[in-house]
């Protein structure tokens, strides 16, 4: 892993590249133009980006093609009033380099990292699509719970005092503690400005001022939610994603990627379980917004949920086998549970331990649901809807279910039990 004093990017040279000085500044790569072959003059760069923070360039040269991901050095989303800083993209570099080695093959391969431009320069994967506008589409992608499940699985315990040394472990969290202000996004975004009137919230308006208003005097809500954030603070359990929902995941019918890990920092593990969960859910209640003919989506809704369940069955029993089998890291020390009895008291103690990190996911998928609903930065599952009526009823119905889950995220018995919630809310449509 890179020193963290690497973390210094940007600088006096830096400026924010366009589609007509990157290529010639790439041309300075060897790794870039072995890549793409012929001359830089012949390449074609399109800026295809349509995030919330980044410039992204796709570059297509005579033998390849390769992705550039580069910061600005402001929110994209809302312009230069509010900086952010450029090193981002070194967390973003260093988190897909540690990715890769937990669970090999499942993020886009780092081709460069340049710190002077804030730049990372990525294998172009093709012809995958973000999963978020399949969702919408009504496209099944067959990999996706058996690819996502392993990746959170391999990269929260691989980042985990379950498997590292205490030691390594604390070298990677230095590293990562430095990405403060894309935390304290989180921190504002998902955890507070909801709950409070914040400047850049909104909402469909008018047909959600009232619940806008009363989750903001919900005390039991606000409470919750302040309780999911003090994990987010303080529960340094792995190396998190930080930003695991569906736009940043591509996928075709055979492969799914995860991309853009900017947010990564040690944090509780439920945070990615709950963004991917929260976010499916998202896109189930959001249906009625994309079919043609009532009831047109149905097929998929059952989809859709079969993701949710799987997602979570088949992360938590892999997670639990990792344990069991590379469980060397400092914590539980394995010398300690040799015999029989004490490996039935483990095999207890891991029940414990997998049930609260599903109290947690459920607390910060209703975290992510509800800030995607009165927040800053939405999601095109909703805001793709043009009529305001039929968007809203699905919005109210989220974060009904959303509070639901933050509040009494103790009461779900089963991820069947939150499958069997999410089919009730939707059943009001
Ligand atoms: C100001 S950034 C808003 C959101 O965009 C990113 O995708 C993260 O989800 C962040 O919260
Ligand atoms: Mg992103």
């Amino acid at each position: 892993m890179t020193d963290v004093r690497s973390a210094r990017t940007g600088g006096a040279d830096y400026r924010p590249m366009t589609e007509s000085t990157l290529a010639p500044y790439l041309a300075g790569f060897s790794e870039v133009t072995t890549t793409l072959g012929g001359t830089s003059s012949d390449w074609k760069v399109t800026e295809v980006g349509d995030g919330n923070l980044n410039l992204v360039f796709i570059v297509r040269g005579q033998q390849g093609s390769l992705i550039v991901k580069q910061a600005l050095p402001y929110v994209r989303l809302v312009g230069d009033s509010w900086p952010l800083p450029l090193d981002r993209s070194f967390f973003e570099t260093q988190a897909l380099i540690t990715e890769n080695a937990a669970a090999p093959g499942l993020v886009p391969k780092v081709i460069l990292f340049d710190a002077m431009q804030a730049l990372v320069v990525m294998e172009f994967l093709t012809p995958h699509i973000i999963m978020r506008k399949g969702l919408i589409d009504g496209v099944e992608f067959p990999r996706f719970a058996a690819t996502l499940s392993e990746f959170m699985a391999q990269s929260l315990f691989k980042t985990s005092d379950l498997y590292l040394p205490a030691a390594e472990k604390k070298k990677q969290m230095a590293v990562f503690c430095a990405n403060t202000e894309l935390c304290r996004i989180t921190e504002d975004l998902v955890f507070t400005d909801p709950y409070r009137a914040a400047k850049l919230n909104h909402w469909t308006s008018p047909q959600l001022d009232d619940i806008a208003l009363e989750f903001r005097a919900d005390g039991p809500l606000k409470a919750a939610a302040q309780a999911m954030k003090l994990k987010f603070l303080s529960h340094a359990e792995a190396l998190v994603h930080g930003d695991l929902h569906s736009g940043s995941i591509m996928a075709t019918s055979t492969d799914v990627r995860i991309i853009d890990p900017e947010f990564a920092f040690f944090g509780p593990m439920g945070f990615d379980v709950g963004a991917l969960i929260g976010n499916l859910i998202l896109a189930y209640l959001s249906q009625i917004g994309h079919e043609e003919t009532k009831g047109g989506r149905d097929a998929y809704r059952v989809w859709i949920l079969k993701q949710i369940t799987d997602v979570w069955t088949l992360f938590s029993a892999r997670f639990v086998e990792l344990w069991s089998t590379e469980g060397k890291g400092d914590a539980f020390t394995a010398e300690l549970f040799t015999d029989a009895a004490s490996r039935a008291a483990l095999a207890e103690e891991q029940a414990r331990y997998m049930r609260a990190l599903f109290e947690d996911t459920l607390g910060f998928a209703g975290c992510k649901m509800i800030r995607r609903i009165l927040g800053l930065a939405h999601v095109a599952d909703f805001e793709s809807i043009a009529d305001k009526d039929l968007r809203a009823s699905g919005e109210r119905r989220a974060l009904r279910l959303g509070r639901e889950l933050v509040v009494n995220r103790a009461r779900f018995a089963s991820i069947d039990a939150v499958a069997a919630a999410v089919v009730a809310a939707d059943a009001t449509r």
